[in-house]
């Protein structure tokens, strides 16, 4: 699909296309309707797929009975376990792969409440919400552990990747003047994307079209490819728009299988549309964790040691690590340092990525306990995270790349006037509201990946973008257009960006905070080569007026190819092309060495996550770094908290969009003001039920609940990072942001609160 409305440069004029403050390409497309989501992709002859999960939380389907369902007006298909599909097991993000294994998306065990064991197929959805309803199972039910407090969900066992120590830090911390020790827990969360998942496929002969909202084209085409035994071409996977995934759609899950292998059954295609409270089984949030932190210092806060015990929930079936002590080596330096996180199974959906997994809740637990240790001591919460600022990273051993940590501790309290704050708790108010000001840190890792993109210059001078990358509003589209525009130097809005399909040049995921790196450097190579050959061609062939000026290279600049002096000839991208006798300029490059160009590329390297390196690949420890500052007014007798102001700054490198990025901080810090203050997946203990599995209970921030946010990039361009000198920006805003508030509310009342939500409860 492409991006065909007009659209005008509101940046400021001087600016040059990478780094301008355009608005989104796609905005005025979002907010007029004109931009479809993949299931609203018309497609004839359609039947609707409806899914049936369990209310038990653990046991065996031991009987369906569809005689009523089947006999329903309408229906097509009932799906049990007993239907034989005939799926095999994908492989996973690296490419892992048992050998010829049969996938069962409609287990006879059930694992949790809220699991998909059946589903209905038929003529309209109105009817198969009915026949969904007529299906009677009888379940064995057996005993269920439901999440981290059961008493039945034990310790949980060691992640051995995820142990990290050096010096004697049981000793140190034993031996330290200061000592704070404290457990922090934080909840289920879930993604709450507003457009909610589904898919829409259709089957012409062994082929397959998937319409599937996706973080991911390239990997969940692999993945259904590799579910139906089809060679990857067979498979497309179409997500021009998307309604935010904040990690939620970057995989193939039960229902996408079990909607295809419908499809194909029936021989026409089908639609399922997954409805809100099953949004909260279908896939998992964020796991619930707990981490215990010991901190020993001396009396001027300075760090010796530090002791971690983490655990977070995972399924029974499957493991996902929500890595408690993410953050915790690499934020301060300590010459003594103990982590350790375990796994504890319980009966819910395994658990996945949301914004920032791992960091989020590590940084909640750490940001917190460096609060508290400042208190211990009685040294500025500011100064105290300056005076242990890690120089390089100690776990790696390796040096930062770029680390402007201290750069942001400082713009961001020069802003928010941290100076005049008072440092005893209840000592600042506004007349009945107690006022509290607080700090926390973040930082995200920079993941660097393959991806691939072609460069098309059209006879009008038009320049096409394409990549199967995708955007979920984040500004791929956008950013993609400011840098083909910047490298060859014609306007943003003489550029046409078409993403978001499987069968375009490969992409990795839209995650990790890595796609923008990845996929700007992949459009930087192949227009530098565009331009490359349209130079080539200009000084070259016969017809065109720059053969015989003598130059030896040109200027493409203002949408002008011009001899690098003045007075020679000076055609337009149009003109030239007309002289040349040229309909198009056509470059794909991936970003991988020369060996692996061509439009086969090295495919694993983007079907698959085979290709990412973690921070500490190369010779630098890179990451990206932030300072939150935030003002908390707390009602002293309700207990009610308002957050009034929020000041951030932000080390991600190079911004390719001041305006764009300030809005994924923005987007970041809103979440984590739901995450401090809303969110909590409640879980019914008696059957693992999400109680609250619906937008107007499951809280998330409002407008009402944000106050103005202004955010401040401090970063330097580091290429280290990326091609273009970016760090990662899409995840780190959350991160830091809850304890922040934990720690505003704490200088507000006194009150310590270290299990989020801080509900007011808890305060009272
Ligand atoms: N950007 C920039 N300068 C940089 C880096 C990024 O201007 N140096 C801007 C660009 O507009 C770019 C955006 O920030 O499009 C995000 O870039 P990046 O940090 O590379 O993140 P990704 O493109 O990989 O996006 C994924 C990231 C993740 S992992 C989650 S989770 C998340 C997020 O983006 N989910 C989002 N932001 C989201 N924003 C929206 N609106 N919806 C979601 O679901
Ligand atoms: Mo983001 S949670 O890595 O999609």
């Amino acid at each position: 699909m492409t991006i065909v409305e007009p659209r005008t440069k509101r940046g400021d004029a001087s600016d040059g296309a990478l780094g301008g403050r355009f608005s989104r390409l796609d905005g005025r497309l979002k907010i007029t309707g004109g931009a479809a989501y993949a299931l609203e992709h018309p497609v004839e002859d359609l039947a609707y797929a409806v899914l049936v999960q369990s209310t038990i939380a653990a046991g065996r389907v031991a009987a369906v009975d569809t005689a009523k369902a089947e006999a329903a007006p309408g229906t097509l298909l009932v799906l049990t376990p007993e239907t034989d599909l005939g799926l095999k097991i994908a492989s996973d993000w690296y490419g892992n792969r048992p050998e010829d294994q049969p996938y069962h998306p409609l287990p006879r065990q059930v694992s949790f409440n809220g699991q998909t064991v059946a589903a209905v197929v038929a003529e309209t959805l109105e009817q198969a919400i009915e026949a969904a309803r007529l299906v009677q199972i009888a379940y064995e039910q057996s005993p269920a552990v439901t999440g981290l407090d059961d008493p039945g969900a034990g310790e949980g066992n060691l992640v051995d990747q995820f142990t990290a120590a050096w010096g004697d830090a049981e000793t140190a911390l034993a031996d330290s003047a200061v000592r704070i020790e404290a457990e922090y827990r934080t909840p289920r969360e879930y993604h709450v994307p507003i457009e909610p998942h589904g898919l829409v496929a259709r089957w012409d002969g062994d082929h397959l079209t998937v319409w599937e909202p996706s973080q991911w084209t390239h990997g969940m085409a692999r993945n259904y490819a590799e579910l139906f035994g089809l060679p990857d071409e067979n498979v497309r996977l179409v997500s021009p728009f998307i309604g935010g995934g904040f990690g939620s759609k970057a995989t193939v899950y039960a229902y996408g299988a079990v909607a295809a292998a419908a499809a194909r059954k029936l021989g026409r295609p089908v639609k399922l549309a997954v409805t809100r409270p099953q949004t909260f089984t279908s896939y998992g949030g964020r796991a619930a964790t707990r981490q215990r932190l010991a901190l020993g210092a001396n009396s001027d806060g300075v760090l010796h040691s530090i002791v971690h015990r983490g655990a977070s929930e995972t399924s029974t079936y499957g493991v996902f690590a929500e890595q408690t002590g993410a953050a915790t080596p690499i934020m301060y330096a300590v010459p003594n340092f103990s982590s350790e996180q375990r796994l504890v199974p319980v009966n819910t959906v395994t658990p996945g990525a949301l914004r920032a997994p791992g960091k989020n809740p590590s940084a909640f637990g750490l940001e917190s306990a460096m609060d508290e240790l400042a208190y211990a001591v009685g040294v500025d919460p500011v100064e105290i995270r300056l005076r242990n600022q890690a120089e390089h990273d100690r776990q790696s051993g390796k040096p930062w790349s770029t680390r402007r940590m201290r750069e942001a501790l400082a713009a961001g309290s020069e802003a928010f006037g941290w100076s005049r704050r008072s440092f005893e708790p209840r000592s600042m108010r506004d007349g009945r509201q107690l006022v509290g000001w607080g700090v926390g840190c973040g930082t995200f890792p920079v993941l660097r990946a393959a991806s691939e993109a072609l460069i098309r210059i059209l006879a009008d001078g038009t320049v096409e973008v394409v990549s199967g990358a995708i955007d979920m509003g984040q500004g791929t589209y956008t950013i993609l257009a400011q840098t083909a525009a910047e490298v060859l130097g014609v306007p943003v809005d003489q550029v046409e960006v078409r993403l978001g399909d499987s069968s375009l040049p490969g992409a990795t995921v839209a995650g990790g905070s890595m796609l923008a790196g990845a996929i700007t450097g992949a459009v930087y190579k192949a227009a530098t080569a565009a331009r490359e050959e349209l130079i080539e061609l200009a000084l070259s062939e016969t017809g065109s007026p720059f053969r015989d000026t003598g130059a030896n290279t040109l200027v493409l600049a203002d949408g002008r190819v011009s001899v690098p002096r003045d007075g020679g000839p000076s055609l337009t991208i149009a003109e030239l092309m007309a002289a040349l006798g040229r309909d198009r300029v056509e470059t794909r490059r991936n970003t991988l060495p020369e060996a692996d160009q061509g439009p086969e590329g090295h495919k694993r390297a983007w079907t698959t996550m085979t290709s990412i390196q973690g921070p500490t690949a190369g010779e630098y420890s890179v990451h990206s770094w932030c300072a939150h500052f935030v003002e908390v007014k707390v009602d002293e007798d309700f207990g009610t908290i308002r957050v009034s102001r929020f000041v951030s700054a932000f080390d991600c490198g190079r911004i390719y969009n001041p305006k764009l990025a300030e809005s994924q901080w923005r987007g970041g810090i809103i979440m984590g003001i739901g995450q401090a203050l809303l969110e909590e997946g409640l879980v019914d203990g008696r059957n693992g039920r999400i109680i609250n599995n619906n937008l107007a209970d499951y809280l998330v921030a409002t407008n009402a609940d944000v106050p103005d946010i202004q955010v401040i990039s401090v970063g330097i361009p580091d290429l280290d990072a990326s091609v273009l000198g970016g760090k990662g920006v899409g995840e780190i805003g959350i991160v830091g942001v809850a304890p922040a508030i934990a720690n505003a509310v704490f200088h507000a009342t006194g009150n310590r609160v270290r299990d989020l939500p801080i509900t007011l409860e808890k305060l009272l």
